[in-house]
């Protein structure tokens, strides 16, 4: 199968060209010069008209959560529900986070996770490694995972007793991973003075969703991100720190940056666009108060006020912050979130946004906060280089997979699930609803293969393949 896409703007994170791009089987195989070849003398099997769009390569979200077992429930989107929504909103590659629980083989938590996404993904995907219990066996089980084609994994200083791992731990799992080549990804936020904050709310009767953004103070989030930071230095690892939402964390990472470290942040939209105070001020008829618990995510949400939300687009102008992911972690309110009704503690932490991430960053172009190029940089290219993918994802031009979106400026996206409004994600609510996009995502491609294209969904589950990654190119 030859798709002929014609006409549009080619959008690299180089810089954009009029360009027509030639599509055979699963790869891209050239970009041709419009006027210079009569698109008659190309036998094209389907041909595209992008005129006036943009056409840039597919989304990569590095930072999901399909069916991720979490406070006594798990995130509501399966591989199937998920990587659809995904598609539709631009997206062709996730790297999802593969579960070794406390207790649990590495081993095993990897070969469940295969299990839950082989045959069911719409698009393709890669596994980073969640290690759960840094002991002898798992630091043993992390020599394997650049063979299985992981070459990141993620530790948490967040949550003890689940996830959590204390600074011995978190040590001992830089060195090997410098010894490996593996690139660290951290949760930084100091889950046992959080606990202790929270717990202390609870008991004088905070317990509303809003006091969980109180509990998981920006002060926990810069110390843990320092922290992580000079250890990182001492072993030489290079570290990416998640789901950054501290103006203050921020700054962290750009002083380590300037003193020539080896250290990435990744913000998320809901850090971009919601805030503490948009949390505070919640209430419907259906949940009262408890409405806020649609935007309960850790690290949390900061104040407008403050000038958390300004930062992180400041930071991503300025590269002190390199990369855009959802960190997709959907919950329902009924039967999940209300899990909490009675107390923050327990509400499930995690917000669904795969659909909305190329869109609402799209909007960041509109409304003069980047440039088109870094739009595609940080949704695509930068997430390619970072985790392995760069040549085969990330970038349109011949040799790459055919991953491409035909993007419209001069179309509408509004979001949510209101009167008129859909979303494909497994979710009864939208923590977007409301929110319009001066664009939209026409057609969505997957190696050659048409999964989006006039509102209508071609795709099926079992397209997507698993992607074994190399070696992140940051490494020195
Ligand atoms: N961290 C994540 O990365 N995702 C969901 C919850 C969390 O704390
Ligand atoms: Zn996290
Ligand atoms: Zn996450």
């Amino acid at each position: 199968m030859t798709i002929l896409i014609t006409g549009g703007t080619v959008v690299n994170a180089t810089g954009t060209v009029l360009a027509d791009v030639l599509v055979d089987g699963e790869k891209i195989v050239a970009l041709l010069t419009p006027g210079t070849t009569p698109l008659g003398s190309i036998n094209a099997d389907k041909v595209i008209d992008a005129t006036g769009k943009y056409v840039i390569p597919g989304g990569i979200d590095a930072h999901t959560h399909m069916q991720l077992p979490f406070g006594g429930t798990q995130a509501s989107d399966t591989f199937e529900t998920g990587t659809t929504a995904a598609a539709w909103g631009g997206t062709t590659s996730i790297i999802d986070f593969a579960v070794q629980k406390t207790g649990e083989r590495v081993e095993d938590g990897l070969a469940h996770w295969h299990e839950l996404a082989a045959g069911n993904c719409a698009i393709d995907y890669g596994f980073h490694q969640i290690i759960g219990g840094v002991d002898e066996e798992s630091l043993k089980a992390m020599e394997n995972l650049v063979d299985e084609g992981i070459t990141s994994y993620k530790l948490f200083m967040a949550y003890p007793g689940v996830f959590y791992s204390d600074d011995a731990q978190i040590l001992r799992a830089m060195q090997k991973a410098r010894e490996l080549g593996l690139l660290t990804m951290m949760h930084a936020e100091n889950g046992p003075a959080i606990d202790v904050l929270a717990a202390q709310l609870a008991e004088s009767g905070k317990t509303g969703p809003y006091f969980h953004g109180i509990a998981r103070a920006w002060q926990m989030e810069e110390e843990a991100t320092h922290r992580a930071i000079m250890l990182s230095d001492l072993t030489e690892a290079p570290l990416y720190i998640v789901h950054m939402s501290a103006k203050q964390a921020v700054e962290q990472v750009a002083w380590a940056r300037d003193k020539g470290k080896n250290v990435f942040g990744e913000t998320c939209p809901q850090y971009l666009y919601l805030s503490l105070e948009k949390q505070l001020g919640a209430r419907s008829e259906e949940w009262g108060d408890f409405e806020g618990a649609k935007w309960v995510c850790s690290t949390p949400l900061r104040s407008e006020e403050e000038g958390h939300l300004e930062a992180m687009w400041q930071g991503l102008r300025t590269n002190d912050l390199q990369m855009v992911s959802t960190d997709h972690c959907p919950f329902c309110m009924k039967d999940q979130k209300e899990l909490g009704k009675d107390d923050f503690r327990a509400i499930p932490n995690g917000i669904g946004s795969i659909e909305h991430r190329v869109d609402l960053l799209y909007q960041g172009v509109v409304d003069g906060r980047i440039s088109l190029p870094r739009w595609v940089e940080l949704i695509s290219t930068t997430p390619a280089r970072m985790f392995g993918l760069y040549g085969r994802k990330g970038v349109i031009q011949p040799g790459a997979d055919a991953d491409i979106v035909v993007y419209d400026p001069a179309g509408h996206t509004s979001i949510g699930l209101g009167e008129g409004r859909t979303h494909h994600m497994n979710m009864d609510h939208s923590a977007w609803e409301g929110f319009e996009i001066d664009g939209h995502v026409d057609v969505t491609i997957s190696r050659g293969t048409v999964l989006i294209e006039n509102g209508q969904y071609l795709g099926t589950k079992g397209h997507g393949r698993f992607l074994k990654r190399d070696l992140t190119q940051y490494l020195v």
